[in-house]
């Protein structure tokens, strides 16, 4: 690797915090320096700002790495974290949701009114027998009774896995079936685009093979549309929940207890569930929440425009936001609906003061222009954050100048489902903000860019991301599989954690996130693997082979293009149909609409190394519209001329 990147050695233009912002920052001055002088002490300073049913007394247990225990011996509850606790300290009245659905309906949701939701939803699960330990699949919209159940998923201990409502029935079943689920929660309809989606029927599809450990399916009723109960098996939630009490203990859980599963994309096959638990995750979420984003909950208005179903919607919509006390925004539908103007309107009439987002909704609204955002009020707007992707400088110095007037900080925020919370941003009251960079790892964790050999690179050059020590709220593994863990995160440097991402360093020490190295592909900051959408493609009845890239895309970052060699048996069928479209529509029945290739390329065969390797690379180059690279190790170097000659003449 080590490649050289000339303008990380030159002097770039900063931005450092305004004289105001620093002195009226609630985030002490010390946190640095104290980190760095006595690590694992600073993390449980971090720790008991959690209220703790048993204080821990061990901090860090590493002897079973990569499998890490943070605070071993303390007992805590996630729920009382979030919610009781607040309540009791008598911010009662204090907002915790303003919600608005996609039609305009909304609702406002205090600290008060959350805890007795809480509450009944933890009897009424119990009422079903779920039992600490027990896995509840959550297939839901945004809406307040998402948080509920995951919630009291956390106040009886039972682990949620919360599957993003954008996905199909073959994945919400695969994922049932690996954490053997007991229950699904979902909802009968989601309302996005003014098109209502049938949540309910969709799990219904998965769950229509025998085989599986679902015993009830529980509904919210949200878009009104029509579902069949299965007898016996399916119940309305607001029916159930009418019937239980509305008192529940939280009990405490040691600081390992499972919280959640979350599947992430990898580079095989199978999504990857990875596995958080109490203490550790809780810890780290709700320090990144209140110190990047220099949280005053008191005054806040926070939004983050995640779906809950993504691991930013697990640490900065409900664990970290809520654990802090904080209000904030919680809507239901996309940005476009009824206009381009929607979120914008939101932030105007919420006065949402700290707003985070993915990088691709920033080029999105480039794209349609400024006078968009600019026919609103965005001047109650303190804080911008970015997450999911690299940010290019000139989406960054967009944002800032278009959606925060041109005087708040933009903080770069990098991590993953698997490190479960921010690991590397710039603390925007103490560090001087650099378009495009996410800077430098949080206190308390330690990063380092190593080249192929491990060996760590010089600044100037681009190398592969390593953690090099433990942190409080780093995945636990993968559900099911110890091995799968270990092979796919600390066998390429051992003892070290690789993150899959490149990076480079500047003259300052600072980090540049450069995005994957291996065959994750990032679309609108959602993973999604190659080997996933290429099993997909394959096993539609056209296909005999497959090959996706990740092309470049102005909006998206990446977008999914296929490339298919089709079946000569099936030709009659094939001619009498629009074979891209068919399989375009196929991967989102098999995955989600997310994974829906941009384009589909029918190819006579597909360019491989005389090891039979399928050159991706080159597959890039033709997608990305760019002159084709190296083909000298191809078995049959005239087989990319004939992709390129069929993918410029759009056959
Ligand atoms: C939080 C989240 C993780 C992958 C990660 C990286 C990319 C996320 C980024 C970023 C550059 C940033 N990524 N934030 N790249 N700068 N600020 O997105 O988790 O869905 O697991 O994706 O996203 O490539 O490896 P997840």
């Amino acid at each position: 690797m080590a490649d050289k990147i000339e303008h990380l050695l030159e002097d770039l233009e900063t931005f450092p915090p305004s004289d105001d912002f620093t002195s009226s920052s609630p985030v002490p001055a010390d946190l640095m320096a104290r980190a760095e002088e006595d690590r694992l002490g600073f993390w449980a300073d971090q720790a008991r700002e959690l209220h703790w049913s048993t204080p821990f007394t061990e901090v860090l247990d590493w002897s079973d790495a990569p499998f890490a225990k943070w605070f071993g011996d303390g007992t805590l509850n996630a729920s009382y974290n979030c919610v009781d606790r607040h309540v009791l300290a008598g911010n009662g009245d204090r907002v915790a949701i303003y919600w608005e659905g996609e039609p305009g309906d909304k609702r406002t949701i205090t600290y008060s009114d959350l805890l007795g939701e809480v509450k009944r939803a933890a009897n009424l699960l119990e009422s079903l027998g779920v039992a600490a330990g027990d896995v509840v699949a959550i297939y839901m919209p945004m809406i307040p009774e998402t948080v509920v159940a995951m919630l009291a998923c956390a106040r009886i201990g039972a682990v949620h896995s919360v599957i993003f409502g954008g996905f199909s029935a073959d994945s919400i079943r695969s994922r049932v079936e690996d954490a053997n689920a007991k229950l699904v929660i979902t909802s009968d309809g989601s309302i996005r685009k003014g098109r209502i989606f049938p949540l309910k029927e969709t799990v219904d599809a998965a769950l229509e093979a025998d085989g599986h450990t679902v015993e009830h399916v529980l509904v919210v009723r949200r878009a009104d549309n029509e579902v069949s109960l299965t007898p016996g098996r399916d119940l309305w939630w607001d029916e159930e929940i009418a019937q239980v009490g509305d008192e529940h203990v939280a009990k405490p859980f040691p600081a390992e207890h499972p919280l959640f599963i979350l599947y992430t994309s990898g580079t095989t096959g199978k999504p990857k569930g990875l596995l958080h638990t109490t203490g550790g995750y809780l810890t780290q979420t709700s320090f990144t929440h209140r110190t990047i984003f220099d949280l005053k909950p008191e005054q806040d208005v926070y939004w983050c425009s995640a779906d809950v179903g993504w691991v930013t919607g697990h640490s900065y919509f409900v664990y970290g936001p809520l654990a802090n006390g904080s209000t904030q925004v919680m809507y239901e539908g996309t940005h476009d609906t009824p206009d381009l103007g929607r979120w914008f309107d939101i932030i105007q009439r919420y006065g949402v003061t700290i707003f985070y987002t993915a990088p691709t909704a920033i080029r999105g609204y480039m794209k349609s222009g400024r006078q968009i955002p600019a026919k609103y009020d965005l001047s109650s707007i303190r804080l911008l954050g970015s997450v999911g992707e690299p940010i290019n400088p000139e989406a960054w110095a967009w944002y800032r100048e278009v959606i925060g007037g041109n005087r708040v900080p933009v903080v770069d925020t990098w991590w993953q489902t698997e490190t479960g919370a921010i690991m590397i941003s710039a603390i925007p009251s103490q560090v001087a903000l650099k378009p495009g960079a996410a800077q430098v790892p949080v206190p308390g964790v330690v990063v380092e860019v190593v080249d192929d050999q491990g060996e760590r690179v010089n600044p100037g050059e681009m190398g592969l991301l390593t953690i090099t020590e433990p942190w409080p709220s780093m995945a636990r593994g993968i559900y099911g599989d110890r091995e799968r863990f270990i092979e796919t995160y600390w066998s390429q440097f051992p003892g070290r954690y690789f993150a899959g991402d490149g990076a480079g360093v500047d003259k300052d020490g600072h980090l540049w996130l450069l995005g994957r190295v291996d065959d994750v592909m990032n679309v609108s900051g959602h993973r999604l693997s190659t080997t996933e959408i290429e099993s997909a493609l394959v096993d539609h009845p056209f296909v005999a082979e497959s090959a996706v890239v990740g092309a470049s895309d102005e909006t998206t970052g990446q977008a999914v293009v296929a490339f298919v060699v089709l079946k000569e048996s099936k030709k009659a069928e094939i001619e009498a149909s629009d074979a891209p479209q068919v399989l375009r529509s196929h991967v989102s029945t098999k995955i989600g609409a997310i994974a829906r290739p941009r384009q589909v390329y029918v190819v006579a065969e597909l360019p491989k190394t005389r090891s039979g390797k399928i050159m991706r690379r080159l597959l890039r180059d033709v997608a990305d519209g760019k002159a084709v690279g190296d083909t000298t190790t191809l078995t049959d170097a005239s087989v990319m001329s004939a992709i390129s000659a069929g993918v410029a003449s759009g056959t």
